[in-house]
Order: C-alpha cells, then sequence, then structure tokens
C-alpha cells in the first residue's frame, strides 16, 4: 500500500509522548515532515523541519501552517487542568489552526480528539460515534469543541478532518481500564495513515483503540476509512491483574468510561 501521498506534512505537538512516538513513523508517510511544539525539542534531522509555535499565537500558527497538505494536530494540553490553559491550546488554539489551514488551502486534518468527549458514559455501555457527546471534564469539553469547530470548517469549507478519540495510546496498558481503552503506537500510526490515505475522508470521528478483547466502542461507522488495528490490550491481561487490585464498583472512576477524569478537579 502507498502511504506516502503528501509531500509536506505538519505534526503539531510534536515534543509530546505521542509527537515523539509518531516522529520516525509518519517520515514514511510523505516527503519533508515539518515538526511542531510551543517548547523545544532539538534541531531538524534529514527530510524535517522544525517551526516553534505556540497554537494560542494566531500569526505563529498561520507560518507554522503555510506550505503543507496535511496536518496531524497532536498539541495541546492533553488532561484535565486549569481552565486557562485549556482555552489557550485547545479552544483558541484549534479556532487558529483552522482558520490557518483555511487561508493556506489545506484539505486534510487528523484532530487527535479522546474518549473523554464521551467519558461519562458507562463502562457497561458500548457507543456508536453517533452517541451524543458525554464530556467529562472541561478538557473533554476542549475536545468536543475542536470536533464541532471541524465539522463547521468541513460544512462551510470543505476541509476533511478525522477526529480521532483516542483512547490510552502509551507502550502498554498502564491498569485495567486501559485493557479497554489501549491504542498501541502501531496502531495509531495504522489509524492516522489510514485517515491521510483514504479517499474520501469527510468529517469522521472515530475511537482510537487497538484491537482489545473488551471495549466500550464500536467504530461500525468508520469503515470508509480502511483502519484495521493489528494489535490488542489482551497479551497483557495477566500480567495487568496480577499488579492491580480488584476495582472498586462503587467508585465513579471505575463506573464511567473516563476513569479517573469523571472526578479531576476543580482546579481554580
Ligand atoms: P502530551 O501532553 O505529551 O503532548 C502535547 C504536546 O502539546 C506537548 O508537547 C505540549 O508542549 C504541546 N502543547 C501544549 N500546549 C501547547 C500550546 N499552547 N501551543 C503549542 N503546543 C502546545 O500529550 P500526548 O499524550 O502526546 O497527546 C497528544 C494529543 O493526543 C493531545 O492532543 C491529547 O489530548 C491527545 N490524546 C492523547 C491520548 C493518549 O493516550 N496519549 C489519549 C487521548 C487524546
Ligand atoms: C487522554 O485524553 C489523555 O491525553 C491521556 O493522557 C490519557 O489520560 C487518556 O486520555 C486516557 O483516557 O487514558
Amino acid at each position: 500500500m502507498t502511504i506516502k501521498v503528501h509531500h509536506k506534512l505538519l505534526l503539531t505537538g510534536a515534543a509530546g509522548g505521542l509527537g515523539q512516538a509518531l516522529r520516525e513513523r509518519l517520515k514514511a508517510n510523505c516527503d519533508v515532515l515539518r515538526l511542531s511544539d510551543r517548547v523545544r525539542f532539538g534541531e531538524a534531522g534529514a527530510h524535517e523541519e522544525v517551526v516553534l509555535a505556540d497554537l494560542s499565537d494566531a500569526d505563529a500558527v498561520s507560518a507554522m501552517v503555510q506550505g503543507v497538505d496535511a496536518i496531524v494536530h497532536l498539541g495541546g494540553v492533553s488532561v484535565e487542568g486549569p481552565f486557562g490553559p485549556i482555552l489557550q491550546a485547545n479552544i483558541l488554539g484549534v479556532y487558529n489552526l483552522y482558520e490557518a489551514a483555511r487561508k493556506h488551502g489545506v484539505k486534510r486534518v487528523v484532530f487527535a480528539s479522546s474518549n473523554h468527549v464521551t467519558g461519562f458514559y458507562r463502562q457497561s455501555q458500548t457507543i456508536t460515534t453517533h452517541e451524543p457527546a458525554r464530556p467529562d471534564s472541561l478538557y473533554g469539553v476542549s475536545k468536543a469543541f475542536g470536533e464541532d469547530l471541524s465539522r463547521f470548517y468541513f460544512d462551510r469549507y470543505a476541509i476533511e478532518t478525522a477526529c480521532l478519540r483516542i483512547g490510552s495510546s502509551f507502550p502498554e496498558p498502564r491498569d485495567r481500564r486501559m485493557l479497554a481503552t489501549w491504542l498501541s503506537f502501531e496502531d495509531l500510526h495504522r489509524l492516522i495513515t489510514a485517515c491521510l490515505t483514504t479517499p474520501v475522508l469527510g468529517h469522521s470521528i472515530i475511537f482510537g483503540m487497538s484491537d482489545n478483547a473488551v471495549t466500550w466502542w464500536d467504530n461500525a461507522q468508520a469503515r470508509h476509512v480502511g483502519y484495521v488495528p493489528q494489535d490488542s490490550s489482551d497479551v497483557f491481561r495477566e500480567a495487568v491483574y496480577a499488579r492491580t487490585l480488584a476495582p472498586d464498583l462503587s467508585d465513579a472512576a471505575v463506573q464511567f468510561q473516563g476513569g479517573g477524569f469523571v472526578k479531576a478537579g476543580p482546579f481554580e
């Protein structure tokens, strides 16, 4: 399969955990990978460019976006916390990104949304992407805003977006909840590749998960992107059970899909 369909690709949040995991992998998807973050993370290597930009700075974001063919947008606040930074990075920042995409003619974006858009559904439910949002945190609300904003830019300006409601993307599942939510780095790259290469993406919402036996999410509405996960949390199950306590079923973090996010804060 040809996965290099873009000349220049922009990866935001390049200094973060997923940015670092994707830096090498995404080189197969383009001729030139432009890496961006607001913090320094080293020099550009071969076939790379580095552009430092704070997402809340519209001029810096415009310069970051100019000249790229597609965007993988991971940058922003990635956990629950005070509203100020979330507002700047995840709300104003995503607006600045889509305005820059509109001005510079970028037609495809892969947006790192989050399972916390629907974190207040119960762990005993299986939901599709057609269920209404039920954010579990201000962070989740900010990702829901990003999903809605990207839908507006699709309906109005034909900028296609895949909103990836990523579960838990780490080297291994860290606890029992993550056995349901885990997304391996390889599957994350497969998912992003599918979204960058599918002929017609439209505006798609997709749960970012590996092929885990226990899951709360149904991706049947996203068959058109052709994502086929090849990893599974199941190989970690025994070890995770051995090192973690049986869940307290009266704990909201165990009842709801968002886990600890449902009871984080308030912070201000
Ligand atoms: P991270 O926190 O490690 O990386 C986020 C990066 O964004 C950081 O390098 C940070 O410097 C940058 N950033 C923050 N505010 C910024 C601003 N105002 N301007 C420019 N850059 C800014 O997070 P991680 O784990 O790498 O996640 C990447 C994306 O995926 C995030 O958007 C997160 O919300 C989303 N996600 C990640 C999940 C995971 O399991 N790792 C699960 C669900 C969503
Ligand atoms: C997220 O949205 C966070 O970015 C990540 O750090 C994890 O906490 C993940 O969700 C999760 O739900 O496990």
